[in-house]
């Protein structure tokens, strides 16, 4: 190949658009009930973080799509809720982070093997870029299809996804359809599938600011991107005002990029039958120590703490902790303190375990433990 034939596949390559994917789960909280408790499926399922103060005080952290189509959504009151669902044999559950932590990570693991680059946000979505490992569009579509496909099969869950030029674009198409939707927006297609919807879509217009907009005749991105930049940048300020004009025009730059270390990695699984033999369950709690400790050195990270799961037959969650003064990697002492865990929960509780599970958080990289000092200090480098 001649220099410039290879300058000119590398500047195609800069040129190329980028592909990039919002990967948002289906009213997640509420999925994962539906999952492990498939009975109450078809029927109205809320999500509730009770406050405690009486017995219904508090607010709706998410409900499934047949609750919504009663008016019941995120932040709302229980009670209100109850309301709107009183004529209607509607499950109402407290939130169970902890299990829904386990499902995201079990999730995120799945959708991190896909990207070139990969960024969680938050509990149930994240975006990948694919620019690299796809052709084109279609060949983008395909995998998106084989994502959504994977994430149904491997963890019973639907997920909608967006994809884009950019992450601005990709994360309005997962919201356009919605539950188990795919919306693919060509770069050519942004102007076009922008301008009609209300500025509310865009990231980082919320109330106040659409309230400030719509003062200002501003309700469409469309009126937006016609809106004069200099009077943008006056009411606005300069970085917000520059912010709202780019992302009206579908403009983003912003790279997907992993953002801090992984809280934690774990797995879970359901044993054979319950069972409180400590054996039984060191038998199938080392495999999943296995499984974890790969993929804590497949990502180069090392950790303070150790946690232990048990899942009851009533679907209870019971777990066990134990933090290092000192981060280390080795997986003797995974194991050795998932046994002393799980040993100490056999002998404090009466529960038969359903489902065990274990943990590793507190995590950081290991190249910290590399430092001449941290090493003086005796820390284990495998
Ligand atoms: P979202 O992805 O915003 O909502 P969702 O997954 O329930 O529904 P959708 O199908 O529209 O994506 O939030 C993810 C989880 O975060 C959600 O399941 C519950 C939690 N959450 C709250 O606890 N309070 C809130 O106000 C919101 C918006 C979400
Ligand atoms: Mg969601």
């Amino acid at each position: 190949m001649s220099i410039f034939t290879f300058g000119i596949l590398g500047v195609a390559l800069i040129l190329r658009d980028r592909i990039v994917m919002l990967v948002d789960l289906d009213y997640f909280f509420a999925q994962c009930e539906e999952r492990r408790n498939p009975s109450i499926k078809g029927k109205p399922v809320v999500v509730c973080v009770y406050s405690g103060r009486t017995e219904d005080s508090g607010a709706v952290s998410t409900a499934n799509y047949v609750a919504r189509k009663y008016g019941v959504k995120s932040g709302i009151p229980i009670v209100l809720a109850k309301k709107k669902l009183k004529d209607v044999d509607a499950v109402f559950l407290p939130v169970d982070k902890t299990f829904y932590r386990e499902v995201s990570d079990e999730i995120m693991e799945i959708l991190r093997g896909y990207a070139d680059r990969f960024e969680q946000m938050g509990i149930d979505e994240a975006y990948l870029d694919v620019t690299k490992r796809t052709k084109g569009i279609y060949q983008a579509e395909e995998l998106a299809e084989t994502i959504k496909g994977d994430v149904l099969t491997q963890q019973s869950l639907t997920c909608s996804i967006g994809v884009g030029p950019n992450k601005l674009v990709a994360k309005i198409a997962a919201d356009v359809q919605k539950p188990n939707g795919l919306t693919l927006v060509r770069p050519e297609e942004v102007q076009s599938f922008l301008l009609p919807l209300p500025v509310r879509r865009l990231v980082g217009v919320g109330r106040k600011t659409e309230k400030k907009l719509e003062t200002l005749g501003v309700r469409t991105v469309g009126q937006l991107a016609r809106f004069d930049v200099q009077k943008l940048i006056e009411v606005f300020g300069r970085k917000l005002g520059t912010y709202f004009h780019n992302a009206s025009l579908g403009i983003d730059e912003e790279p997907v990029q992993e953002r801090s270390e992984p809280e934690s990695v774990s797995r879970i699984s359901t044993l054979k039958e319950d069972t409180r033999d400590l054996a039984a369950i060191l038998d199938e709690a080392y495999m999943l120590c296995d499984a974890v400790h790969a993929k804590l050195l497949q990502r180069g990270l090392v950790y303070r703490s150790v946690s232990i799961y048990v899942v009851a037959g009533d679907l209870s969650v019971h777990s066990r902790s134990k933090t290092f003064e000192n981060p280390t990697s080795d997986l003797e002492t995974f194991k050795r303190t998932v046994k002393d865990l799980y040993e100490k929960f056999l002998s404090e509780s009466a529960v038969e375990a359903r489902r065990v599970g274990v943990k590793l958080s507190n995590l950081s990289k290991k190249e910290e433990l590399q430092k001449p000092l941290t090493n003086f200090f005796g820390f284990s480098n495998n």
